[in-house]
């Protein structure tokens, strides 16, 4: 086993000084067991922690990192934007590039927001979409996350699930009660919710293929459901693309599906891995944000130069050299391998995969029960997944640290990682 000195005495040192010793519980190992590993740097497909370990890393910053670490055309963008400023709190021509580029790529937007984070990018899209509409209630499914904002932090599925708290404390009963919350991919229960109540339903939010609760995909008919129930009962629909924007294709989710949203979420790859998150959608329903119209946002730091620089550049490499090919193609061989090694171990897994985003999630058994949706995710074997976790990082393989976090690539993976991530789950299977 690797020895940690270094991570051991950095977290207990952040332990003293920062609640848990993290900046957000996503980072914790809470769902693994014990301690977080510390990191020096990263470069393309690869990280090195501060006791000089080298990983292919699976989670690339949890999404944002699609073209792998300091990519050369990044680095050069946020330098060339640092000789200038950074930051004037004031509009920039950038901002307006940036946002052609994003309405360019994803189907349903006309018009976007820059803010700093894609839970800003929900807060402010459910502010609006209650605005626009003159009503209170919002739809989500158990186990879909859309950042920390209050009236979304129930039954939340990432960290909140991972380290058991879906309902945080904090969240007054007022701000839950306009919270209803149902299952992924139940198209009866959204059929009787909106024929009882659509009329008093501002928004319906939802991750088009989830990734916060390990990887779950949508059935065509709850998507079609989805999108014709909202559009007659004029509640809006709100796709959370902070994972799945720019990463399952150049127009994320929506683009894939043919499902066109009213508004969408974006954030991660959006800022090229410094904070930045957007939301964006119908014209009409983007000219109620102030000053355009009434509904109140803001942000110091929103549309950031440094921050804008590193996701037009971002975007731009993605657009000019799609990466989607290469990454469907490294995600099949990664989903069969993950698979036929379970099998071979004897190990009860459901694989679900789209493009560069993958979870293996480790069941009981002895029968294989599709992931549909939490009742079916939340029965997984959390124990076997850290288990298979901490086999991994000793083989030099870095995966989320929670079962219920899906893995992403990029696209500085080549060929032969992935055949040496595969050879590292058949043996951290065999081993157990
Ligand atoms: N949104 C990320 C994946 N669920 C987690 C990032 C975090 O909370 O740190």
């Amino acid at each position: 086993m690797q020895t940690r000195h270094r991570s051991h005495a950095a977290f207990a040192r952040a332990k003293e000084l920062i609640p848990g010793g993290v900046n957000s519980p996503a980072r914790a190992f809470g769902g693994v067991g014990g301690e977080p590993l510390f990191f020096a740097s990263a470069l393309g497909q690869r990280l090195t922690d501060i006791d000089g370990h080298s990983y292919l890393d699976y989670i690339g910053s949890w999404g944002p990192m699609i073209l792998g670490h300091r990519h050369p055309r990044v680095v050069a963008a946020i330098e060339e934007t640092l000789g200038k400023g950074m930051s004037y709190g004031a509009p920039t021509e950038a901002e307006s590039h940036l946002a052609e580029l994003i309405i360019a790529a994803v189907p349903s937007i006309e018009k976007v927001r820059m803010v700093s984070s894609g839970t800003e990018a929900a807060m402010s899209a459910v502010r609006l979409a209650r605005g626009f509409t003159g009503r209170d209630k919002l739809v989500k499914f158990a186990g879909n996350y859309h950042g920390h904002v209050d009236s979304l932090l129930v039954a939340a599925g990432s960290s909140a699930a991972t380290l058991g708290v879906p309902n945080s404390p904090g969240i007054t009963a007022g701000t839950a009660a306009d919270t209803i919350v149902l299952e992924y991919n139940d198209v009866e229960a959204l059929e009787t919710l909106f024929k009882r109540s659509g009329g008093e339903i501002a928004a319906l939010l939802m991750e088009p293929v989830v990734g916060n609760m390990g990887l779950v995909t949508p059935s065509r008919e709850f998507l079609t459901a989805a999108r014709t129930l909202t559009h007659t009962s004029g509640t809006l629909l709100v796709f959370d693309e902070v994972m799945t924007g720019f990463r399952l294709s150049y127009g994320g989710a929506q683009e894939i599906h043919g499902v066109t949203p009213d508004l969408t979420t974006l954030g991660k790859i959006v800022g090229g891995g410094l904070p930045l998150g957007a939301y964006g959608g119908r014209r009409d329903v983007m000219d109620h944000v102030l000053p355009a119209g009434k509904v109140f946002q803001a942000g110091t730091l929103a549309g950031n130069p440094l921050a804008v620089a590193a996701g037009m550049a971002t975007l731009e490499e993605l657009r000019d050299n799609p990466p989607y090919e290469r990454l469907e193609r490294h995600g099949r061989r990664l989903e069969q391998g993950f698979r036929e090694a379970a099998a071979a171990a004897g190990v009860p897994a459901w694989v679900a995969r789209v493009g560069s985003m993958m979870t293996m999630f480790f069941q009981h058994g002895p029968d294989v029960v599709p992931v549909r949706g939490w009742k079916t995710a939340s029965l997984s074997d959390t124990a076997r997944y850290a288990d298979f976790f901490w086999k991994m990082i000793d083989r030099g393989i870095y995966l989320p640290c929670s079962q219920y976090e899906a893995l992403f690539f990029s696209a500085a993976h080549t060929d032969a990682d992935i055949e040496a991530t595969i050879a590292a789950a058949v043996a951290s299977l065999a081993a157990r």
